[in-house]
């Protein structure tokens, strides 16, 4: 764990100043209240702790927030109401309402559209998804999410953030205003959104940082009287940790919002939205937004999927091709032609062996049967019961550096029941060009807050030139080749038998 993960986001203790909060125990009575509660209310947050919630609002407000109570069927739900009259005094607010341990937590904020902005926002919500919809690839369809979302929102900068599977993140979709600076393609460390918050963000799914600069408000008391601070993880105003507000303004942000976008449960990446000025967006237009990405993440995973579809369709008919055609032959390395052929349409590479009953054959760019041998002798010692993949064959083999000229990664095959006969594939190193947003082997300067860790101040891109690579095995082609590996196990011990028999 960094320090990074450590920060505690969830109990911060503050609301950013455009909302006002209250929490009270299922009998209404108000436990905490942000330290600007008397801008709404005709007492001081003091006075109101203690209180009644019906003592400090009309009984028409009391019935209203009630009623909404019934929206809260599961443990992460959120009520909203929009354009509501709260102290029947011609004032509009906005109102998010959840559950946080025992307490209802109530935000408010003044209201810019009176509710009257819902209509227009799904109706431009309607439209954006029919070109998201129209969209045949996941970088196109991700474009078209971050112009959509900028014409939504207004903020001056939209991009998709995807994270990778070491959590790293890529911008891989941008809209921008004319003469910004893009930041498309950059790819950033994984300790710039910590653990914590990534696991939160799966939960909240938008937040917004209204004005880096501006000053927080406090919730009081810090602790209930049974000692424990406020959960504000669903918190709609939360105030956001010091750290990511440094990051931000060395990045020279003046605003930001991000929204989640989940698919299949995972976290798959961010909207995130900047501004070089504060900017403010409604929680009408906030909703619209986290509707759309809800959308969004829904479209983009059936595309993912139908892609995958089609890809083990391929995969089905390749297997059926080489059953057909490898009985006929008498054993692996015969048919290493045949079986080089059907893998290509499923699986990339530049060089296959087999290696069967201590017999070598080489197709393609591949180490030399003494190297191999070599090999060998390391995939036996691996979990070489499934198929065992690297995209970087000398970290994991430190021999395997003296044939890096022909070969960077491999994906082994295991073909019988003892690790000793296999079919590896190899593919060629690519000298990958990493362009980070500033040098991540720096990424943590000491800062104002101590010994602490603090974001790098360069976003300079800065190049990284990996070595000894190949291009990573995609999950869909190791889920390929661990199928194929089934299917060249039975031929294997069907060639086996036959053999005994002949010999019999
Ligand atoms: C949160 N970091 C975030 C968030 C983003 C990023 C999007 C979510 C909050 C938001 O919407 O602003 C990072 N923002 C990015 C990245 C891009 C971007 C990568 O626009 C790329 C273009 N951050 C650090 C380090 C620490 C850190 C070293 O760089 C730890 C010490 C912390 N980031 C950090 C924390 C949060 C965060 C604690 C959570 C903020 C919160 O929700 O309270």
């Amino acid at each position: 764990m960094t320090n990074c993960d450590r920060e505690p986001i969830h109990v911060i203790g503050h609301v950013q100043p455009f909302g006002i909060l209250l929490a009270v125990s299922p009998d209404w009575i108000v436990g905490h209240a942000s330290a600007n509660a008397g801008t709404l209310m005709p007492a001081d947050a003091d006075a109101l702790i203690g209180q009644p919630l019906s003592a400090l609002l009309p009984a028409q407000t009391i019935h209203d927030l009630r009623a909404r109570l019934q929206m809260l069927t599961h443990e992460d739900a959120i009520a909203r109401l929009f354009g509501i009259d709260l102290m029947r005094d011609g004032r509009l607010y906005d109102v998010s309402i959840h559950r946080s341990a025992r307490n209802y937590v109530f935000e408010f904020e003044a209201s810019v559209n009176g509710g009257g902005q819902r209509v227009q926002d799904s109706e431009l919500v309607r439209s954006l998804m029919g070109r998201i919809q129209r969209q045949t690839t996941v970088e196109r369809m991700a474009r078209e999410a971050a112009r959509g979302l900028k014409a939504l929102t207004g903020f001056d900068r939209v991009m998709v953030y995807r994270f990778n599977e070491d959590d790293t993140g890529t911008v891989m979709a941008e809209a921008l205003e004319p003469g910004q600076a893009p930041f498309l393609g950059l790819r950033y460390p994984a300790s710039d959104i910590p653990k914590q918050a990534r696991a939160l963000y799966k939960r909240n799914l938008l937040r917004l940082i209204a004005d880096v600069n501006a000053e927080t408000v406090p919730i009081l008391p810090t602790h209930s009287p049974d000692g424990h601070a406020l959960d504000l993880s669903l918190s709609a105003t939360r105030a956001v940790s010091p750290i990511h507000l440094e990051y931000l303004r060395n990045m020279e942000v003046g605003a930001s919002m991000s929204v989640s976008i989940l698919s299949k449960g995972k976290l798959w990446g961010l909207l995130a939205c900047h501004h070089r000025e504060p900017h403010y967006v409604d929680y009408e237009t906030r909703s619209a937004a986290e509707l759309f990405a809800q959308l969004f993440s829904y479209e983009l995973t059936q595309l993912e999927m139908n892609g995958e579809l089609a890809e083990m369709d391929r995969a089905r008919e390749m297997h059926d091709r080489l059953l057909a055609q490898m009985t006929s032959q008498p054993d692996v390395t015969s048919s290493l032609d045949t079986i080089a052929k059907a893998i290509e349409e499923v699986v990339e590479f530049d060089g296959i062996v087999a290696y069967w009953d201590g017999q070598f054959r080489a197709i393609g760019s591949t180490p030399t049967e003494e190297e191999f041998l070599g090999l060998v002798r390391f995939l036996n010692t691996a979990q070489a019961s499934s198929v065992f993949t690297t995209d970087c064959i000398s970290n994991r083999y430190p021999a395997g550096a003296g044939f890096v000229d022909r070969a960077a990664g491999l994906m082994a095959l295991p073909i019988s029941r003892q690790p000793r006969d296999y079919i590896v594939l190899f593919r060629r190193e690519i000298a990958r060009s990493v362009s980070w947003a500033g040098n991540p082997e720096k990424p943590v300067e000491v800062g104002p807050n101590g010994q602490r860790l603090t974001p790098r101040r360069s976003f300079e891109a800065w190049q990284e030139i990996v070595r000894g690579t190949s291009s990573p095995w995609r999950p869909n082609e190791r889920r390929a080749a661990d199928a194929l590996r089934v299917t060249l196990l039975e031929i294997v011990l069907k060639l086996a038998d036959e053999a005994n028999a002949s010999r019999k």
